[in-house]
């Protein structure tokens, strides 16, 4: 009896230290649309047929990959080698150890990549493969988050990347690698996607590709908005879009990650919506928040009441809580004695 209220105690200190990392904070009832899949990887066109995914692979009817969750270092949705139109939407897929979405040497023009939400990937979230061809295609209303590079496209040419939010990826939101001509990115979302290297959020090594209109939350409000890379682009016509609340994320960003726009902290943990973003903790758990940060008294200086988050399905992933220092110097110390005094106990026994 004692032993197992000791193991008891001792797997719920465990989980502090090795915390479940929850890839989607979506509802159980919005969660039923989805099939659980290990991947998706289609290398002919008669590997679509394999999935039995509806449509026939005709440009007005094309296959759709749909509602699927993927989660783990292998999963990924790769396509090459095809030449039938295809759609990706409202997939989620995190925490892959290379890429969310992976397109290799298709036909031009026949894939579309819409409303997807792409998260903590070790790589980029939606790669357009190098040394291959992939032209003309169409990455739309997607949610790239905490991935190390948001979209990449690989020496290819004009492909529309539109409406989509690039969110605290580590080296780009978007990125034209080893060249590409002609693309077009616009209307997207781009909030602290620091490149380490010149501190811009996106990076261009093609030449007369298009960034005209897109938000960039660290524009200083002088155009143009430089784009990092060789290519010597800018964003001449930057958005400037409405920050309700005043937390730094502004209402477009807060709607795609459920947010409440009028409230600086929507979950009252006492650290602004923005900087919980940017820290890339979950505005929308109050259990996850920035380590570093004092919470322990509200940073919001409005006394607006807390939102009863209402129905919304939040698409933001959760990162690992860690705690403050002090929670984990207390949990190390109990940790130590309980396990000396199971271990006590254990030998008791056994003698
Ligand atoms: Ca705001
Ligand atoms: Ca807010
Ligand atoms: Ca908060
Ligand atoms: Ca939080």
């Amino acid at each position: 009896m004692r032993k197992s209220v000791f193991v008891i105690i001792l797997l719920v200190l465990l989980s502090y230290f090795f915390p479940v990392i929850e890839l989607f904070n979506f509802s159980p009832e919005t969660l039923k649309r989805y099939t659980e899949i290990s991947n998706i990887i289609i290398n002919s066109d008669n590997d679509f047929l394999k999935y039995n995914f509806p449509g026939s692979g005709a440009k007005t009817d094309p296959y759709v990959i749909e509602n699927y969750t993927i989660t783990g270092p292998n999963g990924v949705i790769s396509v090459s080698n095809t030449h039938k139109y295809f759609v990706i939407r409202n997939c989620l897929i995190s925490g892959s150890s290379d890429f969310g979405i992976i397109i290799s040497d298709i036909a031009d023009g026949t894939a579309i990549i819409e409303n997807n939400t792409i998260s903590s990937c070790g790589l980029s979230g939606i790669r357009f493969g190098e040394n291959s061809r992939v032209q003309g295609q169409i990455i739309t209303g997607n949610l790239l988050i905490n991935n190390v590079e948001g979209i990449s496209i690989y020496t290819n040419d004009n492909n529309i990347i539109t409406n989509n939010f690039l969110i605290n990826n580590e080296k780009w939101g978007v990125g034209l690698v080893w060249g590409g001509i002609n693309n077009t990115i616009t209307n997207n979302y781009f909030f602290s996607n620091y490149n380490e290297l010149d501190f811009t959020q996106a990076t261009d090594e093609g030449s007369g590709n298009d960034w005209n209109g897109n938000y960039w939350n660290n524009w200083n409000g002088f155009k143009p908005y430089p784009i990092g890379g060789s290519g010597e682009a800018y964003d001449y016509s930057p958005l400037v879009c409405d920050d309700n609340d005043t937390d730094n994320l502004v209402n477009e960003i807060e709607n795609a990650l459920h947010c409440d726009i009028n409230n600086p902290d929507t979950d009252g943990d006492g650290v602004f919506d923005g900087e919980e973003v940017e820290s890339g903790t979950d505005p929308l758990d109050p259990s996850s928040f920035p380590a570093s940060s004092d919470n322990s008294e509200p940073t919001s200086s409005d006394n607006s009441e807390p939102t009863s988050s209402d129905n919304s399905e939040p698409t933001t992933t959760i990162s690992i809580p860690l705690g403050t220092t002090t929670g984990f110097i207390i949990v190390f110390v109990s940790l130590i004695s309980l396990s000396l005094l199971s271990y006590r106990v254990l030998f008791r026994r056994i003698k």
